[in-house]
């Protein structure tokens, strides 16, 4: 038993099976040990920005860390956007990442990094083992501190740096504490601030709810409140994980663009956090402000993101008095005609995927499919938490392996998709039921549009040519077919029907260009 096999064995006796490894030869020894612990699943991604955004798909799905094995200083560094958007999510992860042996560092070979500084940012827990007999003990540690419902910016991301000599070197199995539960109870909210909230709700108030709240108990719950008080239930504009569908209370999405939170809050008087926060824009503006409540409306705080907003809800419904709410029927959406526009993708995909999907979503028109999806089909949404974009297909993929009795969409802008579409590879080579949906206008169209908030009309042509995909044109079919994922080109909302029903019924992963 080496340092790099008690670190595997560790993980796997903590409940962490899964690896997305983009390894170098400084981890040679972790490859050896997945190797000999066949029950840990070793996931290979062409990209660390794909081990990363796939193990944040995966923990967001399972509740429980994944792994990323990556290459020193340089590999961290290639998955650090989107270790971004799983912090903003609080995604527990666990980094695992190699170094160079202790005697070698003083050589400054070339791959020498200052592997901690590079995984600050992003990172709750950072650890450089020491020795090869507590590289165990320090994988534990590691878990743990991924696990631990945290008010920490830094979400659930733990990083354990392992000198190569802290691999080869004789190691030995952390014991399993007996106290140790992957789940940890996320703490209760008192009875005293829910009693005291739900004095305050009325037909005014909008309920802020994320975090656990956004499961089906929350969001029945908050239904619950909702049907009583006339309340209206939001969710934060980017949550990390949406339960939803035709038999749930539908949440309301809080809008993207600034001007269009004040509109909607000019008439609210109270807001009642339950896991979200007040809203704010999401990049400054000369003539707007940052915090976009406005003064006239109350502020009150019943739970953080990281306690058990559930059960508040499901308390405070009962504080309330709450029946169980009444849902209208909601049948999928008519199908659309003629050549292919984002509500024609949209339509088709909430006629057509199938109860208990998955969808994750990047930039691009995806995010126009959340209304329509959450009245026609049962389904768990993932978004974009932090605005890295390149996220959705590496999510997709790693909730895909998380849950693989589940179809899978990936809905992403073809800038967005461009930035990790290695993603694919690993989609063929895993065979998952995987549907990537490339929203294909040519162009980094939100860009183009802020632009334009600028208040300029006539857009210079070399401004034109950095918002422009085209010249040449993305080649999205061959780009996936040469990664071994068949794909169709959709021009019409009839060839985007067909195509969609053809690939959901073959199964495997699929792409559709959706040329709009
Ligand atoms: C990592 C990262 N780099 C750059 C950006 C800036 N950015 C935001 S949206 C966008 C373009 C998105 O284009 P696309 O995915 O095609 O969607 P569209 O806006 O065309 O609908 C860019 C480059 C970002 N958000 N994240």
């Amino acid at each position: 038993m080496n340092g790099a096999q008690s670190v595997i064995r560790t993980l796997l006796a903590h409940g962490v099976d899964t690896c997305f490894a983009n390894p170098g030869t400084s981890e040679m020894h972790l490859v050896q040990a997945i190797d000999a612990v066949p029950e840990t699943r070793a996931v290979l991604c062409l990209f660390e920005g794909v081990c990363t955004g796939a193990a944040d798909g995966f923990g967001r799905m399972k509740g429980l860390p994944a792994t990323t094995l990556l290459h020193l200083g340089a590999g961290l560094g290639n998955g650090i956007a989107n270790l971004h958007n799983c912090r903003r999510a609080a995604t527990p992860l666990v980094n695992i990442v190699g170094d160079h042996a202790v005697h070698h560092v003083a050589y400054d070979a070339p791959l020498t990094s200052d592997i901690e500084a590079v995984a600050k940012p992003v990172s709750a827990w950072i650890r450089t083992a020491r020795t090869s007999q507590g590289a165990g003990l320090d994988a534990a540690d590691a878990v743990r501190a991924a696990m631990s419902p945290s008010p920490d910016p830094r979400g659930g991301i733990a990083t354990l740096i392992l000198p190569a000599d802290c691999a080869w070197g004789p190691g030995r199995t952390a014991a399993q504490p007996a106290s140790f539960n992957a789940t940890v109870a996320k703490p209760r909210v008192s009875a005293d601030v829910i009693v005291a909230a739900a004095a305050e709700i009325d037909a005014q108030t909008v309920l802020m709810v994320d975090g656990n709240g956004l499961t089906e108990r929350g969001v029945t719950a908050a239904g619950r409140i909702a049907g009583k008080t006339g309340c209206r239930i939001f969710s934060p504009t980017f949550p990390a994980r949406v339960e939803a569908g035709p038999a749930l209370p539908v949440v309301n999405r809080l809008p993207y663009f600034p001007e269009q939170i004040m509109e909607m809050f000019a008439s609210v008087k109270k807001l009642v956090l339950l896991g979200g926060e007040r809203p704010v824009s999401f990049f400054a503006y000369r003539n707007l402000p940052s915090d976009l409540v406005p003064e006239h409306c109350e502020v009150h705080r019943v739970a953080h993101r990281h306690e058990d907003v559930a059960q508040a809800l499901d308390d405070l419904a009962d504080a309330v008095d709450a029946k169980a709410p009444l849902l209208a029927p909601r049948p999928r959406p008519e199908l659309q005609q003629g050549p292919l526009n984002v509500r024609g993708v949209v339509s088709s995909l909430a006629a057509r995927a199938p109860d208990d999907c998955i969808v994750a979503v990047d930039s691009g028109g995806g995010g126009a499919a959340y209304p329509a999806m959450q009245r026609a089909v049962r389904h768990t949404w993932l978004n974009l938490t932090g605005g890295s974009i390149g996220q959705g297909g590496p999510a997709a993929v790693g909730a895909a392996i998380a849950c693989p009795d589940r179809p899978v969409f990936a809905l992403l802008g073809d800038g967005g998709a461009m930035y990790t579409n290695q993603f694919l590879w690993t989609a063929a080579r895993e065979q998952l039921d995987l549907v990537a949906v490339v929203f294909s206008n040519r162009q980094y169209n939100i860009l183009e549009v802020e632009y334009r908030r600028l208040g300029i009309n006539d857009i210079g042509e070399r401004a034109a040519s950095l918002f422009d995909l085209s010249r040449p044109d993305i080649d999205w079919v061959a780009l996936a077919e040469a990664q071994g994922v068949s794909a169709l080109k959709a021009a019409t909302c009839e060839e985007f029907d067909a195509g969609l029903i053809g690939a959901l019924a073959a199964g495997g992963p699929h792409l559709i260009e959706a040329v709009l």
